[in-house]
Order: structure tokens, then sequence, then C-alpha cells
């Protein structure tokens, strides 16, 4: 279909000049549309995933709600709330996407201009900035007493992933499993470990609050100074553990390598990043975290990073029906490189754990 055909069915302010692909999404399709005239707004057009998220609609609804209760917040504070917040553009017809004639649903919301993504922590200091953008995000939505659809179910959720595992690796569809022992006993031999984990969030001792679920540093827009303007693609927005934002994030900002980094010498997990991060997360979040949640902080990077092991590993064994792949062995090395992350997060574990509580005794928090 044509992208600006569909463009044009967007309530968008400005004529379309041109419609153009963006980034490299591993499930949606993204674009940017220009339009014309200088005080117009440029948007993001994307196709979503249907067959990953199997309930479009609901998952807008989900992403409104949140969208709309951080704009009340930023206003509260006297904040810009087209830049510190997104917004999504409805079609036409007032809904929250459109569905093209052969099913598929496209969405759009504003481009913030003069603003940046980076796609690597360099600095602590950058670092520190993503951490506050994540704590805000979350301090913002901790209020939000609307309820969310579930829209991926048990998508942290290592149990969940573990009956994926079991039936995936039950099957072998493409007879992978036989080569792959080692890496399967990866998994195997911490299953316990994690699932000891989620136990804690299962009986509350966690709690569940409304989290972002894909707090790579990708997802967060900067403005020109490198200040944190706001938290992007909501797609996963839903109830979990504010421990996996943390985690998630720094299983993407700690890596000094890519995450599928062919060279594995190049993957481990820099600490002047993670101590950052976390200071700029704590500064926002020490302020509702409970102890337990302070405990846990620094294993949660590991939790995550496990999980992405084993999603990866078990796309891999499934025959790559999951995330997009660049050749037939990406997931394979998707596998090696975050396996690598989580051993050298191991290694520092106790230092991360030091970390985490030097800086929760920093802002008067002791554990
Ligand atoms: C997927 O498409 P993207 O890059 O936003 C995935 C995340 C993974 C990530 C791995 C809905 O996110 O959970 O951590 O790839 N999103 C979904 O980079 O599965
Ligand atoms: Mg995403």
């Amino acid at each position: 279909m044509n992208l600006e055909k569909i463009a044009a069915k967007f309530q968008l302010d400005g004529k379309v000049d041109r419609v153009e692909a963006m980034g490299e999404g591993f499930i949606n399709d993204t674009y940017v549309i220009y339009t014309l005239g200088v005080d117009a707004y440029n948007y993001i057009l994307q196709r979503k995933n249907k067959r990953i998220f199997t309930n479009v609609p609901a998952m807008m609804e989900n992403i409104e709600k949140v969208c709309t209760h951080i704009k009340q917040k930023v206003v509260e504070k006297g904040g810009d709330p087209m830049r510190e917040a997104m917004t999504i553009v409805p079609a036409l017809d007032g809904k929250l996407y459109f569905q093209d004639e052969v099913g598929e649903y496209w969405t759009v919301c504003v481009f913030i201009g003069d603003s940046m993504v980076i796609s690597s922590a360099i600095t602590p200091e950058l670092a520190y900035q993503g951490g506050k953008g994540i704590g805000m995000f979350q301090s913002m939505v901790a209020d939000l007493n609307e309820p969310l659809t579930d829209i991926l179910p048990g998508f942290h959720n290592i149990c969940f992933r573990f009956n994926q595992w079991d039936a995936v690796l039950a099957k072998d569809l493409v007879g992978r499993k036989a080569k792959l022992s080692k890496e399967i006993s990866w998994v195997e031999s911490r299953r316990k470990e994690m699932l000891d984990f989620w136990k804690l969030v299962e009986i509350g001792e966690i709690p569940t609050r409304v989290t972002h679920n894909d707090t790579k540093i990708s997802n967060i827009l900067f403005d020109e100074k490198g200040d944190v303007l706001c938290v992007i693609d909501l797609d996963t927005v839903l109830n979990s553990t504010c421990l996996n934002d943390f985690g998630d994030a720094m299983r993407s900002y700690t890596n000094r390598g890519q995450e599928d980094d062919e060279n594995l010498d190049a993957v481990s997990c820099d600490l002047a990043i993670f101590e950052g991060f976390t200071k700029g997360y704590l500064a926002e979040a020490i302020s509702f975290l409970n102890d337990k949640e302070l405990e846990y902080l620094a294993f949660s990077a590991k939790y995550i990073t496990y999980e992405q092991v084993l999603r990866f590993l078990m796309d891999y064994i499934d025959g790559d029906n999951y995330y997009k792949i660049k050749n037939p062995e990406h997931n394979y090395q998707r596998t090696l490189a975050q396996y690598k992350l989580l051993t050298s997060m191991e290694e520092q574990f106790p230092e991360m754990c030091r970390i985490v509580k030097t800086i929760a005794a920093g802002l008067g928090k002791s554990q």
C-alpha cells in the first residue's frame, strides 16, 4: 500500500510532502511523514506487527491513557506537553489506528523535533539522563489508576517464558536442538535462580506497577543538550515490576558491544554506565521503590539479560519466527552476545550491588 495514502488517513496538520523509512526495529515498521510548511509537525507512522501485537486497538488505548496522564503531569509542572510526552494522532474516523484493506494496523504520533535518539550510552552523564527519564516515567504513571489491558500476557514473566521454552524445545521445529546442548544448559542451569526471583513478584513482595517494558536507550528522546525529553515506544506499557524497566535498560546501556556483536570480546558490562544510570534512576524512583525492589535492583539486570538469552535462543530453535533477522544465524549470534553480557554481569554482581547500596544510602535510604 502507498504510504502517502496511508498518511492521508490520519488527522495531520499540514500537507504530506514525503514518507521515509526510519530505524531498524525488530518488530514494527517505522516511517517519518514529512509535511510541508515550517510550522506543521512531522509525524512518525508505524505499521504495528499484528502477529506479535494481537490486539492493536487495546494496545493503542493503553498508550493513549498513559500519554494523556503524562501530559497532565507535564502541564502541572509547567513543562511542554508536546515535547515532554508522546502525542498520538487519531485517524480521520477518530480511531487511534487505521486498518488498511489487507488488515494491517497503522498508527501515527507527532515527531518531536530538535531531539535526538542515541544508540549507545557513551558517557555516564548520558546514562544518568536516561535513568532519570525512566525514573520520571515510572513516577509520573505511578498514580495512573485506570486499568491497562494486558496485551502481552507474561511478557517479562519468566514462568511464562519457561512454558514457551519447554514447548519450543519439545517441538524442535527445525532440528536445531541437538547441536545446542551447551547453550541450552546456559538457560537451564539458571532456571531455579530466576524462578525464585519471580516468586517475589507473584507473592507481591515486589509490587506490580505501570511500566514501560522496553527501556533500551533508543527509546528515550534527548534534547539537543543531551537532557532527557521523554520516553518513547510505548507499545509495551503494561502492569509489571519496575525492576524489568531498570534491568532492560541496564542490558542495553551497559553493553560495551552490540546486542548481536560478532566480536564477543567487545561485549561486557560497563560499571561506570551502570552507576550513572542508577544515580539518575534512583534520584527519581527512590521515593516510591520499596526495600525489596531496591534489594533486587542489581539482580534485575541479570534477570532481563538472561530472559533475552532465552528469548533469542528460543526463537533460533523455533526457526526464527519472532524477531526480524538479517541472516540465518542472527538469533544464534544474539544469543552468544547476550550470554557474554550476562556472564560479565555475573562476574561484577557484588560490585553492582555495592553501587546500588551506596547511591541509595546517599539518597537517605539504607538497606
Ligand atoms: C524487541 O522491536 P524492539 O527493538 O522495540 C522486543 C523487546 C526486546 C528487543 C531486543 C515486543 O523490541 O522485548 O528486548 O526487541 N519487543 C517485543 O532488542 O518483543
Ligand atoms: Mg519496542
